[in-house]
């Protein structure tokens, strides 16, 4: 049986790569195989690029931003993701096309339509099953951020930058209501942890006992 792909998704310092061990060990606790990746990255190419756009003092345009992206992922789907899903294994992936729609569509300001244009000819029917994305105040992810490391080229933008970033997530939620389940990350980290692995039951409750059934 195919594998499922779920997203995490939220803006910076929101508190993803606190609680992927969480949703990992949930999933491997119900017995299926997991994969976990993240974009951009998950290949030797990918890396590379991600390195290219966290890394450099050079200006990179929107619309260069977004292509690059892209690239990364079409590396990424057809050389992991797709491959893994093929042979039954689950794949958890930090951030998927709902960040190109938050941070290049809403805070490049790039617009929806080139995104959707481009996750066409990119990823053809490959879609999240479940995205999870995790929502905190701007307040609650600046803190957290400052708490973490230096800050890489996109998270030097303003308040304004990410506030449409936060908003382009809700929104995506608002519009995908079947696979954007919207988590408050604002509690302590036990608190999202319960809320995500209840998310986790109601959602994948049934993907998961048919994925193991004998
Ligand atoms: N990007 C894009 O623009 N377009 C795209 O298509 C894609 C990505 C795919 C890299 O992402 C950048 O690429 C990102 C978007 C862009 N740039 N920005 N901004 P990334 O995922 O690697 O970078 P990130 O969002 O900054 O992730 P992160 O650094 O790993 O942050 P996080 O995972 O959300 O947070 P964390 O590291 O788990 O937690 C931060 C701190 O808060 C840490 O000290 C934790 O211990 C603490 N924490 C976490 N949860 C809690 C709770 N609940 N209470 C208290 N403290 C907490």
């Amino acid at each position: 049986m195919r594998g499922r792909l779920i997203t995490i998704e939220g803006v910076e310092g929101v508190g993803k790569s606190s609680v992927l061990p969480v949703i990992k060990d949930y999933l491997t606790d119900h017995g299926v195989e997991v994969l976990q990746t993240r974009e951009p990255g998950g290949t030797e190419l990918g890396e590379q690029l991600r390195d290219v756009l966290l890394n450099t003092d050079q200006e990179i345009v929107p619309d260069a931003e977004l292509l690059l992206m892209f690239a990364a992922r079409a590396q990424h789907a057809e050389k992991v993701i797709v491959p893994a899903l093929n042979s039954g294994v689950w794949v958890l992936c930090d951030r998927f096309t709902d960040s190109s729609f938050a941070y290049q569509g809403g805070g490049r300001q790039l617009g929806l339509e080139r995104v959707r244009t481009l996750e066409k000819w990119v990823l053809g029917e490959l879609k999240a099953d479940l995205t999870l994305l995790l929502d905190a105040s701007r307040e609650t992810s600046l803190e957290r951020t400052k708490k973490r490391r230096e800050l890489d080229r996109i998270e030097t933008e303003g308040d304004e930058f990410f506030e449409r970033v936060r908003q382009a997530f809700l929104e995506r939620a608002r519009s995908h209501p079947e696979r954007i389940k919207v988590i408050d990350a604002n509690p302590d980290f036990k608190t999202v942890s319960v809320s995500l692995c209840s998310q986790l039951e109601e959602s994948c409750g049934q993907w998961l006992t048919e994925a193991v059934a004998p």
